[in-house]
């Protein structure tokens, strides 16, 4: 690819329409930083990183993102040409972890030569789908009825399957509610790992449910426990927190894990490790779907071009834009009609930055010349 003149890491802060609440604490106000890498051509490829402020989700923060693109990630591009995008993950392979630091930069790189070869992010990664199904997150709510009330608005919507986040005390009575309001609507749980193997015989009481899965119950970095759990509970297992990489997923798999895992792009390094993830698992028959982190449209539009592979065979958490945002950075905003969001055809992510609501939302920039 035409190498890469200029790094930049835009710093962003955007308050959230609603607080969400998870097992693990409730977020209202994003910092993140948005990268862009620069060609003398005039492309501009982007990427997003999905760390939080907190490390409450994994031990990655906006901090510790700094650290790792300015300190060593960044200086690896600069001494290395690129010739593929794919090649980022291997020159990174040295740093351990930090995926979303990695995916970050890698983000940017895969954005760039899409562009550089007028191709859309969905066609440079092997994408074939045209539109893709979404499903919606909903965060713990103040009330059952207020759940109730706002699941309502989002199948009303169009939304095609329904995740609630669950913890101890909001889970197999709320979850029983739920599925007695809305007896066919698809529904899933996400515990975000609130639970130990001693709480067994509580989590079986979710196989009368008919939930389409639920997701990590047991701590962040099990896969063991996870293992028993299955085997002792009809409801698809779905792993998140605990799968970082293609070896992860084989050994979740191998050991009987799971039957379902959640990819996000973030959490496992980026695009192209994504990809092998997503390409083991459809050897293996493991069902699919993309995960989301509150991004903003830079990251919800790589998600979006993900999803286009053919092994996403459930729906994902990439909800429209204006379920997070009152103004989003990228235009148009991402929409979605029916449950389906229609995948751009221009080059690279699809969606314009909005320049001005970068400049509206950004605290810190950093410029970093190859
Ligand atoms: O576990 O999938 C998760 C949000 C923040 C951190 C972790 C998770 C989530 C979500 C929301 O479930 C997904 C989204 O709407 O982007
Ligand atoms: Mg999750």
């Amino acid at each position: 690819m035409v190498p890469i003149k200029q790094m930049k890491l835009h710093k962003l802060n955007m308050r959230m329409k609603d607080p969400f609440t998870t097992s693990f604490g409730t977020m209202q106000d994003k910092e993140f930083f948005i990268t862009e890498a620069v060609d003398d051509r005039g492309n501009r490829g982007f990427g997003e990183s999905v760390a939080f402020i907190n490390p409450w989700y994994s031990e990655e923060t906006v901090e510790t993102n700094l650290h790792m693109m300015r300190d060593f990630l960044i200086p690896i591009l600069q001494r290395n040409l690129i010739e593929h995008p794919d090649d980022v993950s291997a020159l990174f392979h040295p740093i351990k972890r930090n995926n979303m630091a990695k995916s970050a930069l890698e983000g940017a790189v895969w954005d760039l030569y899409a562009k550089q070869h007028h191709m859309s992010l969905a066609a440079a990664l092997g994408g074939e789908k045209k539109e893709i199904d979404v499903g919606i997150s909903i965060g713990i709510q103040p009330s059952i009825q207020k759940l109730i009330d706002t699941i309502g608005r989002f199948v009303a919507a169009g939304y095609k399957r329904i995740k609630i986040k669950i913890k101890p005390g909001w889970d197999i009575d709320v979850l029983r509610q739920v599925r007695e309001k809305f007896p066919e609507v698809p529904i899933m749980a996400d515990a975000n790992s609130a639970y130990s193997l001693a709480d067994i015989d509580h989590l079986r009481q979710l196989d009368d449910l008919g939930l389409m899965m639920i997701e990590q119950p047991l701590a962040h970095d099990d896969i063991i426990d996870h293992a028993t759990l299955q085997k002792n509970m009809r409801t698809p297992i779905c792993l998140d927190e605990s799968i970082h990489s293609l070896e992860d997923t084989r050994k979740a798999v191998e050991l009987g894990s799971c039957k379902i895992i959640n990819i996000k792009v973030g959490r496992v390094g980026g695009l192209s490790e994504s990809k092998r993830i997503h390409d083991y698992c459809r050897e293996q028959g493991i069902d699919v779907w993309c995960g989301g982190m509150l991004e903003a449209g830079v990251g919800r539009a790589h998600n979006i071009a993900l999803t286009t592979l053919g092994g996403f065979n459930l729906p994902g958490d990439t909800a429209g834009s204006s379920r997070y945002w009152k103004k989003d950075i990228i235009a148009p905003e991402v929409v979605v009609e029916k449950g389906v969001i229609h995948v751009p055809e221009k080059p690279g992510i699809g969606y314009e930055i909005d320049e001005d609501a970068l400049k509206r939302f950004t605290v810190d920039t950093y410029v970093f010349d190859f």
